[in-house]
């Protein structure tokens, strides 16, 4: 047996389904071996569309993503993806070609020292340097890309060593899923203790949870003992969206309607919360807080995130321990910003103006998908809109990148998402920047008939740079380009193309393109003048209401 069969038998044991990549030179043995493998490679465009493609599964299924390259400039472009994926917390593995053993020791073809440029970027980085060792190596390389927190692993794997013949026989190590301690008692009653003796505690919810499948717990948590949860950004749906006591999403830079409510609590209950998603000086800027932290793993050290207590374990365990035991609180919520943005979006329902604003996107895409359908946002003005007021209703259908925040992952993350759920619509929400940098892999979708939708937010513009440069320093620069006919390219590719010419077009453009079950590009002019509409309202509100 070839090393590079061991290799992919060895993948075959991670329960692997898919491989996203680009095959090269130096990987001839590996994919030559996947033709025998029941793996299904999808070969992509850019590498780094592949990354994104395997960080969005990782996301979704919390088993590693996998993604593959050739050496030098192939494993180069797995970079931003790969790095999107260990920061926002998604198990990934990236296999990289290699060159020859013997000739890494001096300047040679297309030969990087790839083991030290992914070390920085990932939890494991390393090269198989003998064919006996390779089962050690991806187990280890799926073990800690999997363990919390999830992140990447990278192997490097040298052609000659690919091609030798086993030395030895060797087989796949056994899969063995680390499971998570329940929190210690005395820790559950301290936590009972601080949360009985608050005034008005409030719940802010990361991640974490949905990695836990945590959700249900801190659902029952927050009702029994009726207390508010906000959740970030990357935390959408853990509580749904219609929830009396969800307080929506928190993550705006900007002060948002509830910063009030941060601004009132005493007591903040930080469950499977990250901080690479919302830094703590933005909500805790007086130190002035008891902060609980419930998670998976200890908390991060930070000035502004010293700790009352910590519970480290199984969340849904050390929830329900202290819902048990804890009083539950009396009175009602008072849900001041689910009001707010739930009047905004339908104050703007029937908004006619045209280009149209952020807030009718929202409101009719919302309308038009199911609960459990998934919308991938990109990075951009449009993706603070969505994070803000994208209404979701359950965990992982609306996926948003805030640790590493890569503009790029929209297209190769709704192509994921569609292999992973087919049942369900994927939709990635995207600006016309973002599009571009990675709109190629609308072939690689178009080739394995995987239907996914694109919206394009139309401004012409990189919108989230003028919205900051407006705020800041009050002058735009070097913010605009020009785009191509976004339905001619997409037609260009064999996939459908609409252009919403209308605000009235929107919602029945969005249902053909359902309907279509194919790879579709909507090209929706947007009116982004409300973005800095938005920033003054916020400060005007936010300065008055805080202080009722
Ligand atoms: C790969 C990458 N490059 C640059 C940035 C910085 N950045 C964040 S948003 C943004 C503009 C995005 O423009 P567009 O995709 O058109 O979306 P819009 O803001 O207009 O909604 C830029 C340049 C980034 N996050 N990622």
């Amino acid at each position: 047996m070839k090393a590079a069969e061991l290799f992919i038998q060895c993948l075959e044991n991670e329960g692997v389904e898919y491989i996203f990549g680009i095959p090269g030179e130096e990987n001839l043995d590996v994919m030559d071996a996947l033709l025998d493998s029941k793996i299904k490679f999808i070969t992509t465009r850019h590498e780094q569309g592949a990354a994104f493609m395997a960080d969005v599964y990782g996301r979704l299924t919390g088993r590693a993503g996998v993604c593959l390259a050739t050496l030098g400039p192939g494993a180069t472009n797995l970079v931003t993806g790969f790095a999107d994926a260990d920061m926002d917390r998604a198990p990934i593995v990236a296999i990289a070609g290699q060159g020859a053993t013997t000739r890494m020791h001096k300047e040679s073809h297309q030969v990087l020292d790839l083991v030290n440029l992914f070390e920085p970027i990932s939890k494991y980085s390393t090269q198989i340097r003998a064919p006996e060792i390779i089962p050690e190596v991806v187990r280890k390389a799926f073990k800690d890309a999997q363990m919390e927190k999830p992140g990447g692993s990278f192997i490097d794997f040298p052609e000659n060593i690919a091609g030798a013949t086993m030395p030895v026989e060797k087989q796949p190590l056994k899969v063995q899923s680390p499971s998570l301690p329940t929190p210690p008692d005395r820790k559950i009653q301290q936590a009972v203790e601080v949360i009985n003796e608050a005034e008005y505690p409030i719940i802010m919810a990361g991640n974490g949870v949905i990695r836990n499948k945590a959700s249900e717990a801190l659902v029952n948590f927050a009702e029994k003992l009726n207390i508010a949860v906000a959740s970030t950004f990357m935390a959408k749906g853990v509580i749904p969206f219609s929830h009396e006591l969800s307080l929506g999403t928190v993550g705006l830079q900007a002060k948002d309607y509830v910063g009030c409510g941060f601004e009132k609590s005493d007591v903040i209950i930080c469950v499977g919360f990250d901080m690479v998603e919302f830094h703590p000086h933005i909500w805790h800027k007086y130190k002035d807080k008891k902060i609980i932290h419930i998670d998976m793993s200890p908390a991060e050290v930070d000035e502004h995130y010293i700790l009352e207590m910590g519970l480290v374990g199984d969340i849904s365990a050390g929830l329900n321990a202290i819902a048990e035991r804890a009083i539950p609180r009396k009175g009602v919520f008072n849900n001041q910003l689910r009001r707010t943005i739930v009047n905004e979006l339908s104050e703007h329902a029937d908004d006619q103006s045209f280009p149209i604003k952020p807030q009718k996107i929202i409101s009719d895409l919302r309308a038009v998908l199911d609960a459990k359908d998934v919308v991938i946002s990109d990075v951009g003005a449009h993706k603070m809109w969505m994070a803000r007021m994208y209404q979701a209703e359950s965990p992982n259908t609306c996926i948003i990148s805030n640790g590493f925040a890569s503009m790029g992952i929209g297209v190769p993350g709704a192509i994921a998402a569609k292999l992973v759920q087919p049942e369900r619509v994927a939709i990635t929400v995207t600006g016309d920047a973002g599009f571009m940098m990675n709109s190629q892999e609308i072939e690689t979708a178009l080739r394995n008939k995987i239907a996914i939708i694109v919206l394009i937010w139309n401004d012409s513009e990189y919108g989230l740079i003028r919205w900051h440069q407006m705020r800041k320093l009050g002058r735009p620069s070097h913010i605009e380009f020009n785009n191509p006919d976004f339905v001619k390219y997409a037609e260009s590719f064999g996939a459908k193309g609409y252009r919403v010419e209308r605000s009235e077009d929107l919602k029945p453009v969005l249902t053909q393109a359902i309907a279509d079950n194919t790879v579709v590009i909507i090209d929706c002019p947007v009116d982004y003048s409300e973005n800095m509409k938005l920033t003054e309202e916020l400060s005007r509100l936010t300065s008055g209401m805080c202080l009722e």
